[in-house]
This record gives structure tokens, C-alpha cells and sequence, in this order.
């Protein structure tokens, strides 16, 4: 029975039924009947593979082809009228064309199958913030995602009205060569074909957050970043909360969820998770920038992350969760990963079904882009205000990348359109997030190059005015955990002891650490950053903040190629600031 009774949801979703010609249409009410009725079809069908209920209750093994397992930047457009409107980082087709060329695919593609309409929020249901949506999908295993990534059901149903954002997925052949990830911003619309990875298909997440979403925010006035948050609690029990933008796979869940050293956790400290991957941003009556996390759950990185690593991470992953392209151990019916401990199961199954055995093989068992979906709720550290319908006020955003060489462990920018500078000039290395070549240097603005939904050039405007419009901007920081010494070792301990670095930019932006000026804006001295426990000299410290003059004109220049691909639609402001940095380097 439909669970909403507006003409222009049940028409659409009547069009799409009609061209995509499902056997059955099931909507989604969220019932927790509902979705152990579809676990159990999604098991008989070998979908879905229940682990053992006692050691990870509630969860489940899924596999997704072998030639399905990322995102897939060269097959997602934005189709809008204009191609100078989808600028020139998006690929773009004309709307008629692409809708004719989707048509041809999505045509008896559902033939036999059962269409789930999935009612859906991004955010808390009736949030100023939230937005609603429905996912029409052949998939269960998009359902069940999709139940644990957003808030999906009856409430939401209510909340349709006529702008709701149109999703249309269907697994179809699962051909690569015909899969699309298309969106038509102008329509509100993301049809996606022919792929079952979560970044393809769980249509609430980068789709309509971050694509969608960047485009409503520039025309209503608020921003979709691709951003974890978190907050920090001090002893005095005061919260403060940054929103960091970090690339795919640059440890953005382990940020949010981090575990402060122990002298820190035993002067009264604490870490709160609010979100690990995106953020919607608007400006409060108080003139502060606030920010709310869309989603309901985290769609992990399972490879690396284990009790030292991510353990709040790992405690998620205990129940309720649906794990991808893992290794299957099936010694006791549970999950493994590279990275999760030292001793990998002997009588296993790997990440493509095939027999494994981790004392002898040479292959990985799980896939490097391998992930857990799992419940916001589970986990340790969740943020109390994680469901708060005003979200919270941000004091600092952070940008950071991962880089070898080049950029310092942290810098806070002069001023907004500084730090937007420094957001634009953005750079990091490739990770298995995304098909394509792994480890090699590409500009990626904000974290934001594959999920920007608009021309970049508006993007960056839409950034310098919002900094002219929230009365309290947050301050800006970069910081790099990843940069490695001449002998090629990591010289930051990185993970929990970035807590000593989020403790500097949170007493900058309260105005009691003095810093140094450098050339980038200003930096800690050795005797800010908390070293209590940790072995890291000045030498160190000296090696990890310097500054390469030629590096940095080499990096400067190298910015031109995506700021001339940008062209008239460039803010002066960010070749200014790029000038200014030029000078300072020469
Ligand atoms: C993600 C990504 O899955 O950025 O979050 O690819
Ligand atoms: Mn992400």
C-alpha cells in the first residue's frame, strides 16, 4: 500500500513502474518485520550470507561483482541544460539525450522483479535541515543499506512533497559498459543502472547529499561538503565542533571516531562522533555556521581498521551490520579484513567467493574498497547531539589531504577566503574509493572533485560568499597526518595523537594559542603541541612543518591547470591569493 497520497510522487513512481515493468511494487515502511522478511529472502537467494548470530548478531555478508566494487567517477554525469553550468570537472550530456539513452536500459529492466519504493530522509525528520526522498530499487541489499544509512519509512513517506528527490535504480545487467550514475539537478533526479556498489546505488548518500544537495545548497544558501564531524569535550564538559573534508579513504571515519591519548582521556576528555562523511552546513539565527550530518549509519573502509586503529569503528561493526567484500572466515561464520589483526583465518573464502587460505595466499582476501554499513547508534562514541534537529555550531573546518611531501601536519589559513584558497588548492593521493589508478597526486578541491554538483567555479564562489554571510564564521585549518620522512616513514604518529592537533586549532579558534606566522598563515610552535607521551622531537616537528620553497611554487603552478580549465567562472579572489603565495615564496 502507498504511503503517501501526493499525485506527484505516485505518478512518478507510476512512470517509472511503467518503463522499468517490475512484477511486484513493495513499499518500504522501514517495520522491523519488514526488513527481517527481506533478510531472509535476500539469504534464500544467497544475496545475502547470515554470519554468526552470536558472535556478530543481526549481521550479514554480501559480495558485489568483480567488476563492481567502487565508484565509478567516468560514468557519473550531471545532466543539466546548460554543460558550462556542470563546469568542468562533472562529465555532462544534454538532459534529452542522456534521459533517451537511460530510457533504452531502464525499459523492462525490472521484468520478473520486485520494485522496492524506499521512502527516505536525510536527516532528522522534520529537521530544518532535512530533506526527503524515495529510491525505487530492484535490490535488497540496496534496501537493507539504505535502511541503515537513512531514515527510511513511514515518517519520511509523510514528509513527501513535491520537490522530493526522485532516485531510480536498477541492477539490469550489470554491465559495465552501460553503467550509469546520472544526475539531473534541474529535476531533482538520479537514475543509476546497471551497478550494486554502495557508492552507486545508495542513492541517498553521495548522489542526493553531496551532488543534489551541493546544488539546492548554492540556490538556497547553505553548503553540502564532504565532511565528517565531530565534537571535543574539555574537561569543564565545554563541546566544541569542527567539520573536517578529508578525500575518500583518508581516514575520515577514524578522525570522527577518534579515542584521545590516555592523559588527555584521564584529564576529562572526550571525543564525539556526529558524522564521517558529510556535512550540511547553514547559517543559524546566531550568526554561527552549523552543521548536521544527513545520514543514519557509516559506509566504511573495512581494510586497516581494528582495536588500535579504530575501535569505536570496530565496536559498530559487532551487530546490525552489513559487511562487503570481506573475507569470509568460515571457521566460525565470521568477518575478516587486511589490517583487522595478525592472524588471518586458514579456512576462508575471499572478497570474490573463491577458496582463501591468509597464512599462504599472496592475494588480499578482502577487496582494498571492502566496507562495513553499520548503525550511527552502535556506536561507542556517538554524539548526543547527533540527532539534534539544529545540528551543531562548528568553530573550525579543516581541510587535509594525504601527502608524502609538500604540506605541513597543520596550518590555519589568514581568513575565509584564504582558507577557501586553501580548500581550492586541495590535493591527495588516490585510494581504491574510486576505480582508477591508487597513489598518485590529484587536485581534489574540498574533497568534494567527483561530488560537486555544479560548475567548480560556483562551487568556490558559493564559498567566498557564504564567508561574507555568516556574521561568525568558523576559523580554517589544512593539516596533513600523512606527510613521511627522507627515509620514508610517517612522521606524525597520526590516529589518536591527532587529538593533540584538533586540542591547537581548538584553542586557536578560542583565542589562547598565540601561534607563528609562516608564509601559509599561522602555525603551532613545538611548545603548543601537546607531546606528553609521545617521542617526537623539534627535529621532528621541524621536519614535519617545513616548508620546500621549490615545492611549493612547483605545487602553486601546478594549481593552473585546473584553475585555467575553470576559466571566466574562477573567482578573482583565489588567483589573487595564489598570487600573494607566489610572491611569498619567491
Ligand atoms: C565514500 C567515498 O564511500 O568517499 O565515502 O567514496
Ligand atoms: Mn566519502
Amino acid at each position: 500500500m502507498a504511503l503517501t497520497n501526493n499525485q506527484t510522487v505516485l505518478d512518478w513512481i507510476d512512470e517509472m513502474a511503467a518503463m522499468t515493468q517490475p512484477e511486484h511494487i513493495v513499499w518500504i515502511d522501514g517495520s522491523d518485520a519488514q526488513m527481517e522478511e527481506l533478510r531472509a529472502q535476500a539469504c534464500a537467494t544467497g544475496e545475502l550470507e547470515k554470519l554468526n548470530q552470536e558472535k556478530l548478531p543481526g549481521c550479514y555478508l554480501h559480495r558485489t561483482a568483480a567488476n563492481d566494487v567502487a565508484r565509478v567517477e567516468g560514468r557519473t554525469f550531471i545532466c543539466c541544460r546548460k554543460q558550462e553550468d556542470a563546469g568542468p570537472t562533472n562529465n555532462w550530456m544534454a538532459p534529452e539525450e542522456m534521459y533517451a539513452r537511460l530510457r533504452r536500459l531502464y525499459t523492462g529492466a525490472m521484468k520478473g522483479r520486485t520494485m522496492y519504493v524506499i521512502p527516505y530522509s536525510m536527516g532528522v525528520v522534520g529537521s530544518p535541515f532535512a530533506k526527503y526522498g524515495i529510491e525505487l530499487t530492484d535490490s535488497i541489499y540496496v534496501v537493507l543499506n539504505m535502511a541503515i544509512m537513512t531514515r527510511v519509512g513511514r515518517d519520511a513517506a509523510r514528509r513527501l512533497e513535491d520537490d522530493f528527490v526522485k532516485g531510480l535504480h536498477a541492477t539490469a545487467d550489470n554491465d559495465p559498459e552501460n553503467r550509469y550514475i546520472v544526475h539531473f539537478p534541474e529535476d531533482n533526479t538520479i537514475m543509476s543502472v546497471n551497478s550494486g556498489y554502495g557508492g552507486n546505488v545508495l542513492l541517498g548518500k553521495k548522489c542526493f547529499a553531496l551532488r543534489i544537495a551541493s546544488h539546492l545548497g548554492r540556490q538556497q544558501g547553505w553548503m553540502a561538503e564532504h565532511m565528517l564531524i565531530l565534537g571535543v569535550e574539555n574537561p569543564q564538559g565545554e563541546v566544541r565542533y569542527l567539520a573536517a573534508a578529508f578525500p575518500s579513504a583518508c581516514g575520515k571515519t577514524n578522525l570522527a571516531m577518534l579515542i584521545p591519548p590516555e592523559h588527555y582521556r584521564k584529564a576529562g576528555w572526550k571525543v564525539w562522533c556526529v558524522g564521517d562523511d558529510i556535512a550540511w552546513l547553514r547559517i543559524g539565527e546566531d550568526g554561527r555556521l552549523w552543521a548536521m550530518n544527513p545520514e543514519y549509519g557509516f559506509f566504511g573502509v573495512a581494510p586497516g581498521t581494528n582495536v588500535k586503529s579504530n575501535p569505536n569503528a570496530l565496536a559498530t561493526t559487532r551487530q546490525d551490520t552489513i559487511f562487503t567484500n570481506v573475507v569470509h572466515n568460515l571457521d566460525d561464520n565470521t568477518v575478516w579484513w587486511e589490517g583487522l589483526d595478525k592472524n588471518p583465518p586458514e579456512h576462508a573464502v575471499d572478497w570474490q567467493g573463491r577458496p582463501w587460505n591468509g597464512k599462504t595466499s599472496s592475494e588480499k582476501g578482502a577487496h582494498p574498497n571492502s566496507r562495513f554499513t553499520a548503525p550511527a547508534k552502535n556506536c561507542p562514541c556517538i554524539s548526543p547531539e547527533f540527532e539534534n534537529p539544529q545540528g551543531v555550531p562548528i568553530s573550525a573546518i579543516v581541510f587535509g589531504g594525504r601527502r608524502a611531501r609538500t604540506a605541513p601536519l597543520v596550518y590555519q589559513s589568514r581568513d575565509w577566503a584564504h582558507g577557501v584558497f586553501v580548500g581550492s588548492i586541495m590535493a591527495s593521493e588516490t585510494t581504491a574509493a574510486a576505480t582508477g589508478a591508487v597513489g598518485v597526486v590529484r587536485r581534489d578541491p574540498m574533497a568534494m572533485l567527483p561530488f560537486i554538483g555544479y560548475n567548480v567555479g560556483d562551487y568556490w564562489q558559493h564559498w567566498l560568499d557564504m564567508g561574507k554571510t555568516v556574521a561568525n564564521p568558523p576559523l580554517i585549518f589544512n593539516v596533513n597526518w600523512f606527510r613521511k620522512d627522507k627515509d620514508g616513514n610517517f612522521i606524525w604518529p597520526g590516529f589518536g595523537d591527532n587529538m593533540r592537533v584538533l586540542d591547537w586549532i581548538l584553542r586557536r579558534a578560542k583565542g589562547k594559542a598565540e601561534g607563528q606566522k609562516t608564509v601559509l598563515g599561522v602555525s603551532p610552535t613545538y611548545d603548543e603541541l601537546d607531546k606528553t607521551g609521545i617521542d617526537y622531537s623539534e627535529e621532528q616537528f621541524n621536519a614535519n612543518m617545513a616548508l620546500n620553497p621549490s615545492e611549493w611554487k612547483a605545487e602553486l603552478e601546478s594549481q593552473t591547470e585546473l584553475f585555467d580549465k575553470v576559466g571566466k567562472k574562477l573567482p578573482a579572489e583565489l588567483e589573487e591569493q595564489r598570487q600573494i603565495l607566489i610572491k611569498s615564496f619567491s
